[in-house]
């Protein structure tokens, strides 16, 4: 197979075929199986090299897809996919590969599956660790309206990790509907798959080969000098690896693996079998993340997911075209180097992250602080009271998490952090409106969910050095504190080097106006500067959620008629709102806009689109402005009026 990825579109008259008539599917021999897979792996290097997107995951369930598809008669029977970033091999066979070069752009197919865009995606996904519970659902539906529906859930090593998934085994193993669990083994989640299951899938193999090692070589190796010295002691050393699957089985399900899961005719065969016992199946295959793309097997970290590759340019074109300036850093490297300089001089600094080292940007501090890095794997809950603990106990855990998935690990932020004031700093990554991963990404409701709940503090810086200062400023605070900041790049903000802090629920005025002030909270601050410079309105950068800086807010107040507040997070219970209610609080009449994602789910497209979707640019802030300043001229009350004019 080539190192490089198509860019013209293979022949494929398998693949052809199916498209004009689906259920062919179902018919094809053994070979003509095999001919589709290679087909529709040829076609998916072809489809992402387009598009960019999740990439090695697909790859490895090229022969699991279309075994499934196979056996199976979907979508009356149903396949549930965990995570779904492996999907795009089953949205090429399900009658979506003419809009597969539409993958994750404005208006195009999604990168995951959705109800809403195929009945073949009979669950929408993103999140992880959902699909045994999802699927055990159906099976129970299938059951009540007596439906003889199959249905399958696909889990991968990582996404097992989940304790959710753990909660649906433990009650289909109960309950015992009829359905199978296909676990998919590739012994990665993004990164290198950590844990005590990991170590139990990896023994499942080990003994498995062990087995049949022992038993088909034991008359030649007896005849080997040595080589049976060495069988023996190998034996000894393997004495603690466990039967395949008692695991499982303990838990009720019956199991059967592990397989090679590109073995396409064992597959085919053993789903067969399977998908007609009753009862709490499980099937454990193993696979090769990027199967069938050399570079993606031998790095499958970085070809998680991958770039478009975009059409060469000719030299002279490329030279023109080189860029002068050198980028702003990530966010997500600012936080990894602000981590790694706080931990050299603070011993008692601990790091958490749940299975997203890369992302969070702690590939160096795991590095050189190993023995201060956990990855807990996909264990959102467990990563937040694992900081608890510590906490407890003298050290200084930084929780590093998405926003969207602080989401899973609520309550024990609410009764096992806050509530007892526990010291622990949440380094909140993808803040805001992610882009390309769309609605079950974007990081729309942080600011919300952490403002209502008493004893946090809440940083949003408004660029990177800010970031840097505001990580400081949390850290140092003594309680919990979070500091929320986007997916990309900053602005190009000089950065200090120091570890310099700024006053905890302090904003300042960066820009001198009249009549009305824009309130910002977080990185939308370029936009309220452009809004502002058209509309003269003063500026400020409020860099706290929680505390707000009352100080401030009474001035601004008084020396204006209006105020506008930006942030890149839900109005409902956002910053904004917190403004309203402070107002009142006050017994304060003063006209007020927000300008925030609005109450709908926003579509995946670019980070720019998306933010332009959701009403969040400098236009926007100019129109809010705007609407205040013609109020203004009605009706709007004189900041004087404005501070007499009290409720009550
Ligand atoms: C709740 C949650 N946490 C984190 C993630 C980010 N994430 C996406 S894919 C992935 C790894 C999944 O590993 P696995 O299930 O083994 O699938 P593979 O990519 O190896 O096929 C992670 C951690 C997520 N989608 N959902």
């Amino acid at each position: 197979m080539d190192q490089q990825l198509p860019i013209t579109r293979p022949v494929t008259p398998l693949l052809d075929r199916v498209e004009q008539e689906r259920s062919v599917l179902q018919t094809l021999d053994a070979n003509e199986l095999l001919a589709l897979a290679d087909e529709l792996r040829q076609f998916l290097l072809y489809c992402v090299s387009g598009t960019g997107g999740h990439f090695g995951a697909g790859l490895g369930v090229v022969e699991l897809t279309v075994a499934l598809h196979h056996v199976l008669t979907t979508p009356r029977d149903r396949i549930v996919w965990d995570v779904g970033h492996q999907t795009y091999p089953h949205k090429i066979l399900t009658g979506r590969r003419d809009r597969m070069h539409t993958m994750r752009q404005q208006g195009g197919l999604s990168g995951f599956p959705k109800r809403s865009e195929s009945d073949f995606d009979t669950f929408g996904v993103g999140h992880s660790s959902t699909s045994v519970s999802a699927a055990m659902g159906m099976a129970i539906a299938a059951q009540q309206q007596g439906l003889d529906r199959k249905v399958v859930a696909v889990i991968g090593d990582g996404a097992i990790t989940g304790g959710m998934a753990f909660e649906a085994l433990a009650h289909a193993g109960h309950a015992r509907p009829n359905m199978l669990v296909v676990l998919n083994d590739n012994q990665m989640s993004i990164g290198h798959n950590t844990g005590g299951l990991a170590t139990y899938f990896a023994k499942i193999w080990a003994s498995r080969t062990y087995i049949a090692l022992r038993e088909g070589s034991k008359k030649i190796l007896q005849n080997v000098r040595g080589a049976w010295d060495l069988a023996k002691r190998t034996e000894e050393h393997m004495k603690g690896m466990v039967a395949p699957g008692t695991l499982f089985e303990e838990l009720g399900w019956h199991y059967i693996g592990p397989l090679d899961g590109h073995d396409l005719p064992t597959l085919v065969q053993t789903l067969k079998t399977m998908t007609q016992l009753t009862g709490p199946q499980l099937l454990h295959i193993r696979t090769t993340k990027g199967k069938g793309f050399p570079p993606a097997e031998a790095d499958p970290i970085g070809f998680h997911a991958i770039n478009k590759i975009e059409p060469p340019k000719d030299a002279e074109e490329s030279v023109a075209a080189a860029p002068t300036t050198t980028k702003a850093p990530k966010y997500q490297d600012v936080f990894g180097q602000w981590l790694c300089d706080m931990a050299a001089i603070d011993p008692r600094l601990v790091a958490i992250t749940p299975a997203m080292c890369e992302g969070s940007g702690m590939v160096n501090f795991a590095r050189k602080f190993s023995d201060r890095f956990y990855d807990v794997a996909i264990a959102e809950q467990h990563a937040v009271t694992l900081g608890a603990g510590m906490a407890c106990d003298g050290l200084k855990p930084v929780v590093a998490i998405y926003s969207t998935f602080l989401q899973r690990g609520y309550d024990q932020l609410i009764h096992d952090v806050a509530l007892q004031k526990l010291d622990v700093t949440f380094a909140i990554d993808r803040a805001g409106l992610v882009g390309q991963d769309g609605a079950t990404h974007h990081g729309a409701f942080d600011l919300s969910y952490l403002r209502c709940i008493p004893n946090m503090v809440i940083a949003c810086p408004s660029d990177e050095n800010e970031c840097r200062l505001l990580l400081t400023s949390a850290y140092r605070h003594e309680g919990p504190a979070a500091i929320r900041y986007p997916r990309g790049e900053g602005i190009g903000t000089p950065m200090v080097a120091e570890l310099d802090t700024l006053p905890v629920g302090k904003g300042i005025v960066v820009r001198e106006g009249s009549d009305v002030v824009v309130l910002n909270f977080g990185v939308l601050l370029p936009e309220a500067i452009s809004a502002a410079e058209q509309t003269n309105a003063t500026v400020v950068d409020m860099r706290w959620v929680k505390p707000l800086d009352d100080a401030l807010l009474s001035e601004m107040v008084q020396s204006h008629r209006g105020i506008v507040t930006i942030e890149e997070n839900a109005v409902a219970g956002g910053a904004g709102s917190a403004v309203s209610e402070w107002l009142h609080q006050q017994d304060v009449v003063c006209p007020i806009k927000h300008v925030g994602i609005p109450d709908r789910f926003i579509d995946h497209a670019s980070q720019g689109e998306t933010r332009i979707d959701a009403g969040l640019a400098a236009k926007d802030i100019v129109m809010a402005i705007k609407s205040l300043q013609s109020a203004e001229e009605n009706a709007l009350p004189t900041p004087d009026e404005s501070k007499d004019k009290r409720h009550g």
